[in-house]
């Protein structure tokens, strides 16, 4: 069973994690020459990577998988698991929780859960998990624009992208920032819509009014590797709601309500014994790793600061803030260097910085190439051509994010004399769209005009 919400538990002090293997800065370079894209040595040594996992206490991880192991109890609703709900749902501020195996398929059975059909106004400006989740289930993802200054979903591009065939509105909080909860909340109200947010990537973040796993009918969670604090795989949903939460728990496992009772359809999303143990210590040390990121991202304002052309995405409140995304972005007017060129540029010399999250949904398939056109989506377009994701998180230390910046400087301040010895984009295969010419597997709007939206 999902667990359910008692008293709000005393904040826990803060551990310092121990920080694991760090890649080992090299040389600062002080000439163009020396870039590795040149022919000179790589600046790091290991690769430097966006999404590098945080891992919480070894110890507490290890005793727990070893009691999980003594007990012979290793998946299908254990102790650690439903500790891991607890502990979530009070982080969260929800009264219910339901933890899954991954957060795309926490969305696959929040949709299901309400029972949703027809049409799902979101962002396109997302990773392409939240389309597919809800394609998955044969839902139609309808892009709306985000905001140029949430960089989320933007409430009146959604309401006018909203049309007799949508069943709801996914907001998703993007890069640890959240969305117009309330707009999209009155939106839904408005139109007799659902509204879900994708909070994969908001783990820790807060926002004025609800807490950030009150919102809509359900708020849906991540535990990748990659997130904040990680299960190494997980997933949850969050909902006040406690008969979606009763759904959803019972479809994660089946459709079973007791033994040799199955009264839905359902599927195998459960959350195993292990992952609750990385989990719990992820969320026991969820406040050292925020201060972390936290303590990147001034490093990075503060580096990146009198760089021409390069804009460290900034946040509005910081401290409201997981700050676990480092996003720039880079006007090559003014940088003398695009985004694409200054990605390669880190690359080659181990930073493998990412263009999270080109080229969008609207430009992947099977959503490419669907007959009917989306809405435009200018703010969307733009930032998708034009950000680059840069490493942060417990295993990038102070010293890597100097060099980077310092990477970053000393290619803008001679991008003039880069741009006539870096390759041009004839040479280069990495901007080819895969998938193109499959075909479309996502059903038609016009066939789900008569469907009964919810
Ligand atoms: N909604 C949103 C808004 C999301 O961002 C996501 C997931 C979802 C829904 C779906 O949730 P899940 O079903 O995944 O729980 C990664 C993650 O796989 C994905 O979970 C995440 N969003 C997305 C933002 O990032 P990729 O395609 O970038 O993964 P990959 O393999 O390229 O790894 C990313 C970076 O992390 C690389 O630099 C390598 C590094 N890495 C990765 C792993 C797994 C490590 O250093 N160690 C590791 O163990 O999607």
């Amino acid at each position: 069973m999902a667990y359910e919400r008692p008293e709000p538990a005393a904040p826990k002090p803060i551990r310092r994690i121990p920080l694991g293997l760090m890649p080992r800065p090299g040389r600062l370079k002080s000439s163009p020459e020396e870039f590795a894209l040149l022919g000179g040595e790589p600046a790091f040594s290991e690769p430097l990577r966006v999404g590098r996992p945080n891992v919480g206490d070894r110890e507490a991880i290890l005793r727990r998988i070893a009691d999980a192991l003594d007990r012979r109890w290793l998946t299908n609703d254990g102790r650690y698991v439903r500790e891991f709900e607890q502990r979530l749902a009070e982080a969260v501020g929800a009264r219910h929780c339901v933890a899954t195996c991954n957060g795309t398929l926490a969305l696959q059975l929040a949709a299901r859960a309400l029972d949703l059909r027809g049409e799902v106004v979101m962002p396109s400006l997302t990773f392409v998990a939240s389309a597919h989740a809800l394609a998955w289930e044969g839902l139609v993802p309808a892009f709306a624009d985000v905001n140029p200054r949430s960089l989320c979903i933007d409430p009146g591009r959604a309401a006018a992208v909203a049309g007799p065939g949508t069943a709801a509105l996914l907001g998703v909080h993007l890069w640890g920032r959240t969305c117009d909860v309330e707009a999209l909340e009155a939106l839904a109200r408005d139109r007799g819509l659902a509204v879900l947010f994708d909070a994969a990537q908001a783990l820790g973040c807060s926002r004025p009014g609800k807490p950030i796993g009150a919102c809509g009918d359900a708020t849906i969670f991540s535990f990748h590797a990659t997130k904040v604090a990680n299960s190494f795989e997980g997933g949850a949903i969050a909902t006040d709601d406690p008969g979606l939460a009763e759904r959803a728990a019972r479809m994660r496992n089946f459709g079973f309500v007791d033994e040799d009772i199955v009264v839905s359809l359902g599927t195998n999303a459960k959350m195993s014994e292990p992952a609750a143990a990385m989990g719990l210590a992820s969320l026991d040390a969820l406040d050292h790793f925020i201060e972390h990121n936290r303590e990147n991202y001034e490093h990075y304002r503060r580096w990146l600061a009198d760089v021409p052309g390069v804009e460290l995405l900034s946040l509005q409140r910081p401290e409201s803030s997981n700050c676990h995304y480092i996003e720039v972005e880079i006007d090559p007017g003014i940088a003398g260097i695009d985004r694409d060129d200054l990605q390669r540029l880190l690359v080659a010399e181990n930073v493998l910085a990412r263009r999270y999250f080109h080229p969008g949904c609207h430009r992947m398939e099977p959503y490419r190439s669907r007959s009917d056109p989306h809405a435009p989506l200018p703010v969307t377009e733009h930032l998708l051509d034009r950000c680059l994701s840069l490493p942060t998180g417990t295993a990038t230390p102070q010293e890597a994010i100097k060099l980077v910046c310092q990477l970053i400087e000393l290619a803008v301040s001679h991008a003039a004399g880069l741009a006539t010895r870096l390759p041009t984009a004839a040479d280069r295969t990495a901007d080819r769209l895969p998938g193109a010419g499959e075909t479309c597997e996502l059903p038609e709007v016009g066939r789900l005009d008569d469907t009964p939206s919810r």
